[in-house]
């Protein structure tokens, strides 16, 4: 895979963190009463984190005090390639990633991370609240993970430093970061411009050293993460609307009563409506204090992006399942 020599560092720090962790997760959770850790990148006040603290709350309701959540945001706990696998080994209770951090590790994924898959928000949420949503949270079940909840994450669109893009020509040679995905390295790649997968909190250095050109985010992290303060030119390709999810270690999971689990799943689900009114405001806020802070925003024929997708779909959706999804969410009205 393109994007492992870029991670070995990170992987180490996740290995050592999370073995801190496995002592500080595991103690209160044979206790009885738990406050379980959650990650998340984003820094406070961020959609994805506050509808996790206000799942805590729910939660917390819910199960008359016992139990709560904690965020550890701002990336406390590593990248999201970090916290998924201190999940996976459960030493983490939660974690709030982007569904194409996990893209290598659970296929279904691929699905609400493909290119112009979803045509509105509307669309995007008709899927994702049905039977087709659901499939595919619970699909990450064999890999370790229990997935509670999507969240809104708006439309990703590229953004450079250099130049703006204007067409699909203008990608040609780009060097542009992606999520560690394969599925993302594609996508750019069929663009015509040059992957560079990378953790996202390494993006704003990376655009300001000239080690990428370009990267391709939604409005709020585009804005959160200062990245128009080096990368001016904001062009609406809106090719994915990746959602984000919230998944729960199994091996966590499995420690908890039926009724536990109930009572997570409950607080995780009442946490959607409230994500989606932070988020509509969120976009509209970040857009404006990109734009004051000197972005450039410009519209661009879609079209010949999208054309450029069907190797992509070709290559990734390949067995029976992964279709049947795609025709389903593409039929959904
Ligand atoms: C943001 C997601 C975050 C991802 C990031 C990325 O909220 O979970 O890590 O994109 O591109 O929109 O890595």
């Amino acid at each position: 895979m393109r994007y492992e020599t870029k991670t070995i560092r990170t992987q180490a720090v996740a290995a050592a963190l999370a073995a801190c962790a496995g002592l500080l997760a595991l103690a209160p959770l044979q206790a009885g009463a738990t406050e379980f850790r959650s990650a998340d990148i984003h820094p406070d006040g961020y959609p994805t984190v506050e509808a996790v603290k206000f799942m805590g709350e729910r939660l917390k309701a819910i199960s008359g005090g016992k139990h709560t959540i904690r965020v550890y945001n701002n990336g406390a706990l590593g990248g999201e390639k970090d916290a998924i696998e201190q999940a996976k080994i459960g030493a983490l209770a939660m974690v709030r990633i982007n569904a194409g951090a996990m893209n290598n590790i659970c296929p279904e994924t691929l699905v609400p991370t493909l290119p112009f898959l979803f045509r509105s928000v509307d669309h995007l949420h008709k899927v994702l609240d049905g039977p087709v949503g659901e499939e595919i949270l619970k699909s990450c079940e064999k890999q370790g993970f229990v997935g509670l909840a999507f969240y809104d994450s708006g439309s990703r669109s590229v953004f450079t430093a250099k130049k703006p893009v204007k067409s699909i020509a203008d990608m040609k040679g780009l060097k542009v970061r992606v999520q560690q995905s394969d599925l993302w390295v594609a996508t750019i790649e069929a663009m015509g411009g040059n992957a560079t997968p990378m953790p996202q909190g390494e993006v704003y250095t990376g655009l300001k050293t000239g080690l990428i050109d370009a990267a391709e985010n939604n409005y709020p992290t585009y804005e959160s993460s200062r990245a128009f303060e080096v990368a001016k030119f904001y062009t609406r390709t809106e090719h994915s609307m990746a959602p984000e999810m919230l998944l729960f270690s199994k091996r966590a999971w499995d420690r908890l009563s039926a009724e536990e689990q109930a009572q997570v799943r409950q607080a995780a689900k009442e946490s959607v409506p409230h994500m989606r009114k932070l988020w509509a405001e969120r976009e509209k806020k970040s857009f404006d204090i990109a734009k004051a802070g000197g972005a450039e925003f410009f519209d661009v024929d879609k079209k010949p992006f999208q054309a450029a997708m069907k190797p992509v779909y070709d290559r990734f959706i390949t067995d029976a399942k992964l279709k049947d999804l795609v025709k389903r969410a593409q039929d959904t009205p």
